[in-house]
């Protein structure tokens, strides 16, 4: 799971996902790993929807040593975007992460927001977002399928990071997106704690299945 910076500009990863699967945590975690091996870190919180999700992202950022970029509850993502990638670049970071909405209140359409993002970025640097990793509840089962679908029909996906293994037994999860997708599962989410996050082992998870019941 280590990514390489480009020359002259940060690694952008783009985390997307529908409410509660566990982004800004998984983001938090990512953060926590690179600034373990000292690398510069800078968090975009364009989740913009809810006050509690900047404030949420400020908590990770404070407690991993990443810096944070963040504008008012209610604004524009892409400006924050914008604004965080300029940020990154002229810091020298290695990594900019980017925490979004998981669901929007008024009828502008998730989708368009993402979208929107992806083309600001694609215009300030060729190639990024490098990332668009979905993050998938392990939990949900079939449905975490419809929505891989989904997004990766709308914006684009590169990986999925499949959160709460450790609140399911079940490995089966692994084999559905291994047999309806073809997107590869980047890394793992086996808790709620800093450390809590893991590449994917194809071999633990045959092992896990077999192991079930
Ligand atoms: N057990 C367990 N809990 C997790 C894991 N990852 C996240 N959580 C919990 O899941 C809940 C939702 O996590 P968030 O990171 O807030 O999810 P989100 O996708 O950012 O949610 P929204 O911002 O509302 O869209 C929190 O209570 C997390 O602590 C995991 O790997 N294991
Ligand atoms: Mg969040």
């Amino acid at each position: 799971m280590e990514f390489t910076k480009p020359e002259g500009r940060p690694y952008v990863i783009m985390a997307v996902g529908v409410n509660g699967t566990g982004k800004t945590t998984m983001i938090g975690k990512l953060a926590k790993r690179y600034r373990d091996w000292d690398r510069k870190v800078v968090l975009a919180a364009a989740d913009t929807f809810r006050a509690a999700a900047i404030e949420q992202l400020a908590i990770w950022a404070k407690r991993t040593g990443a810096e944070l970029v963040k504008h008012q509850p209610g604004a524009d993502p892409a400006s924050v975007v914008f604004d965080a990638f300029c940020a990154a670049q002229s810091r020298g970071a290695n990594l900019l992460i980017i925490d979004t909405a998981g669901r929007l209140h008024t009828k502008v359409n998730l989708m368009e927001q993402l979208k929107k993002i992806k083309r600001v970025l694609g215009k300030q640097a060729e190639g990024t977002p490098d990332e668009t990793i979905l993050v998938l509840d392990a939990t949900t089962g079939q449905n975490a399928i419809a929505q891989a679908d989904y997004f990766n029909q709308a914006i684009g996906l590169t990986g999925i990071a499949l959160t709460k293994l450790d609140g399911t037994a079940k490995g089966g999860i692994v084999v559905a997106i291994k047999d309806n997708l073809n997107i590869p599962i980047k890394m793992v989410g086996i808790g709620e704690g800093v450390d809590d996050l893991k590449e994917f082992d194809p071999s633990e998870f045959v092992n896990a299945l077999f192991n079930e019941e």
